[in-house]
């Protein structure tokens, strides 16, 4: 048994006075399912191993360039973040590991920081590496890049940074880097596309060689912030090469929010699996560019539409006996709400993406593909989409000792307002983003 970041016989309590009503939306569901042949039931089941890592930096009220507005009780270290997460998880089941962002959360002993986690039954995610900004001390500067800079001295230095998280993370038991380069220029002319991207891929190399039998390294792209003419590994195109380029180790990471405005996402996520590298995701949402939104806020749609494609080719995967294993994760900020409440409505947004894309009904929806029946099979997603799941993710969080209602259960506990009066207020740093 774990320690209990909240109590449970709240949750339990909130829970039973929702059992009655819970009870006849489960069963209208399940009625509702079984005319499509659907099994509530196995719908429950794999619900109930889906698994998002959180952001730790997300942990935290986020900030835009301009200001941060802390929120009181918010944490101030890596044991708090840890805290808050298990409370999260304890609620919606499903965020059993913090990813670690170096050096953001770098600290003195992480044995100490790993059995604290375990503690509360929470492991670690990829560990993040930061050659984005300078810290204080540092020797060379990372102003005009840094795996792919013109020095090889502070290409150096970046390469060192990223062997050390990996040796953080095999402390922590963590088995992947996410590398995302913030590397690019802001004119035409300031430096040779090919060149630079050599010098990032040799880099890469001796970052790959470093990695563990058991692990993997994400590659991260994104399309313009912090440089605005361009970025090195600005799309999935150029990640998919450098990718297949290092090694089977090496894989592609999808920020929902790194794309350029209308690009067909689940498109990016389907070919991707079908050439076994996709890595994992960043969950968020956007209206206009990386706006790190609440996942599924802006456009639940989209994210239905990727996890039909992941569903499918998990399938694909699983008929060919091939393994399929994308790392999911939020990277979210959160401005003007509470982290954990809109870490806990996320995880609703995407459990309830991943629950209706189970139900979609492939054998109807392929038969009508092969006889060119547009609407009948575009209708198979539709009716899908359109189906009320919550009773299906409700009960699987239910059954992992969560809340029916994840919102009203948090506020019941009154766990913000505890570490209101017990943690020690933050400041209110100006700018940056974390
Ligand atoms: C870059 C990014 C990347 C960073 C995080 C803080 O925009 O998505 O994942 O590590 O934000
Ligand atoms: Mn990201
Ligand atoms: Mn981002």
């Amino acid at each position: 048994r774990h320690l209990s970041a909240l109590p449970q016989d709240v949750i339990d309590a909130e829970n039973d006075k929702l059992m009655a009503a819970h009870l006849y939306d489960y069963e209208s569901l399940r009625v509702r399912l079984e005319r499509s042949d659907v099994d509530i039931e196995t719908v429950v089941r794999r619900l109930m191993t889906l698994e998002v890592g959180l952001p730790s930096w997300g942990m935290i009220s986020g900030g835009t360039r301009f200001a941060r507005f802390p929120m009181p009780g918010e944490p101030n270290n890596i044991f708090e973040k840890i805290e808050d997460c298990a409370a999260v998880h304890q609620i919606a089941g499903m965020t059993p590991r913090i990813s670690l962002h170096f050096p953001w959360d770098v600290t003195y002993d992480y044995t100490e920081v790993r059995q604290y986690a375990e503690a509360y039954g929470i492991g670690f995610d990829a560990v993040n590496s930061n050659t984005f900004q300078d810290q204080p001390g540092q020797t060379l500067s990372y102003k005009y890049g840094s795996l792919s800079h013109t020095d090889r001295a502070t290409r150096q230095q970046a390469i060192e940074h990223n062997l050390e998280c990996i040796e953080i993370g095999q402390k922590l038991g963590s088995n992947a880097l996410t590398v995302w380069l913030s590397d690019g220029t802001n004119f035409a002319g300031q430096a040779q596309f090919a060149e630079t991207l050599e010098r990032y891929l040799d880099s890469m190399t001796e970052i790959y060689a470093a990695l563990p039998d058991d692990w993997r390294v994400f590659l991260e792209h994104k399309l313009y912030e912090p440089a605005f003419y361009s970025t090195v590994i600005q799309d999935w195109g150029t990640s998919i090469l450098c990718a297949q380029q290092l090694g089977p180790k090496a894989q592609c990471l999808v920020d929902m929010g790194h794309h350029a405005p209308n690009v067909n996402i689940e498109m990016i996520v389907a070919r991707l699996a079908q050439f076994g590298k996709l890595g994992g995701f960043h969950f968020n949402d956007s209206k206009y560019g990386d706006d790190d939104l609440d996942a599924g806020s802006i456009n639940p749609f989209q994210l239905f539409l990727i996890f039909n494609e992941l569903v499918h080719a998990e399938e694909r995967a699983a008929k060919r006996g091939a393994a399929f294993d994308p790392s999911y994760m939020m990277d979210q900020s959160h401005n003007v709400t509470d982290p954990m409440e809109s870490i806990l409505n996320s995880a609703r947004a995407i459990g309830g993406a991943y629950a209706k894309a189970l139900i979609v009904d492939r054998a109807a929806m392929a038969a009508y593909q092969d006889a060119n029946d547009v609407m009948m099979g575009h209708n198979c997603l539709r009716l899908a989409f359109e189906t009320d799941v919550r009773p299906a993710l409700a009960e699987a969080r239910r059954r992992k000792g969560g809340a029916i209602d994840p919102m009203a259960a948090f506020r019941a506990t009154g766990y913000r307002a505890e570490k209101a009066r017990a943690r020690q207020p933050r400041r209110a740093e100006r700018g940056g983003i974390c």
